[in-house]
């Protein structure tokens, strides 16, 4: 082995020492990976034939390479465990809720004002994850379809939680929606219709109460803006209504029987909207809101923010 490789491995083995001291497991590891490698191929082309790779010893290159692969095997299931360690370390962290910001507008106000995920926590409870749309001034999202790849056939346990994913299609959960506008909230409808228009539904008073009202809805259509009728106080004062719990207005079930499974605070049934009905289905029981007949969406995003004047 040349002078050259002992230095460079020597050079490898201290920085890999200094990754361990300040705590970066995961790419120590990477690093052993990579160190692994390097002596692998160094043993092989760096060494005179006769110690290990003269062509009558192909069969100890052959285990060298299996023995090799398995070390790989052995350090990438090393390296997952430890980021799965790391993974709910971060979420330990939340136990602590101090600094978090309150939502995304608080973050924008502070400065970053990029769109993407972000950790918040409403009320100085355990923080939660949602996406910030920072283009239009720091939006909370709690509801966004862009595409068919989240089910929105859901039951009322996933409608309470959330599900889906948070930039992509997904449903921020019943509980999180009421911490973000128990204090009162605006709410912002971004409608793209299937001929590539744009729409929007903007209301200034919009608020989901707790479990104890089966998260109750009250919606004040005073100062609404927007470029479709109003229609959502349509559904002001009603309880969320999933395919396995029937709280609507309708005496039979909205969702169930007439509008494909997806959660809302249904009346008897719906005017804006069947949102979370299936995506990419025109008629109704598809992403639409109601008029004299069902409007299809193509895609929407729906988006919270604390009301004008309030702190
Ligand atoms: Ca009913």
């Amino acid at each position: 082995m040349t002078i050259y490789h002992k230095q460079h491995h020597l050079n490898t083995v201290v920085l890999y020492c200094n990754m361990l001291i300040s705590g970066k497991f995961v790419f120590s590891v990477l690093h052993i990976t990579v160190l692994s490698i390097t002596v692998a191929i160094s043993l092989c082309y760096g060494v005179p034939d006769s110690w290990i790779c003269s062509p009558s010893t192909d069969n100890h290159v052959i285990q060298l390479r299996l023995e090799t692969n398995s070390w790989l095997n052995a350090l990438e299931n090393q390296v997952k465990q430890l980021q799965k360690l790391i993974q709910e370390e971060k979420y330990k962290k939340f136990t602590t809720i101090e600094g978090f910001p309150r939502d995304c507008e608080e973050i924008y106000a502070n400065g970053t004002q990029i769109d993407g995920i972000y950790a918040v926590s409403p009320d100085g409870r355990c923080p939660f994850f949602v996406y910030c749309d920072m283009t239009n001034g720091g939006w909370t999202v709690i509801q966004r379809r862009v595409d068919g790849s989240t089910s929105f056939y859901r039951k009322w346990n996933e409608y309470v939680t959330g599900f889906g994913e948070l930039d992509d299609s997904h449903w921020l959960g019943l509980e999180r929606i009421h911490r973000l506008t128990n204090d009162g909230s605006q709410i912002f409808f971004d409608i793209e219709n299937y001929d590539g228009s744009k729409d929007f539904a903007h209301y200034k008073v919009f608020t989901v109460h707790g479990a104890s009202t089966t998260y109750t809805m009250n919606v004040d259509p005073f100062g609404y803006k927007g470029t479709i009728s109003e229609l959502l106080s349509y559904h002001n004062n009603f309880k969320f209504s999933t395919y396995d719990r029937d709280n609507d207005g309708h005496s039979g079930n909205c969702c169930k029987d007439s509008l494909d499974g997806g959660g809302w605070w249904y009346s008897s049934c719906y005017r804006l909207g069947n949102v979370n009905g299936v995506y990419g289905k025109q008629e109704t029981g598809g992403i639409g809101y109601w008029t004299t007949k069902n409007i299809p969406i193509k895609n929407i995003t729906i988006k919270v923010k604390r009301m004008d004047g309030v702190c």
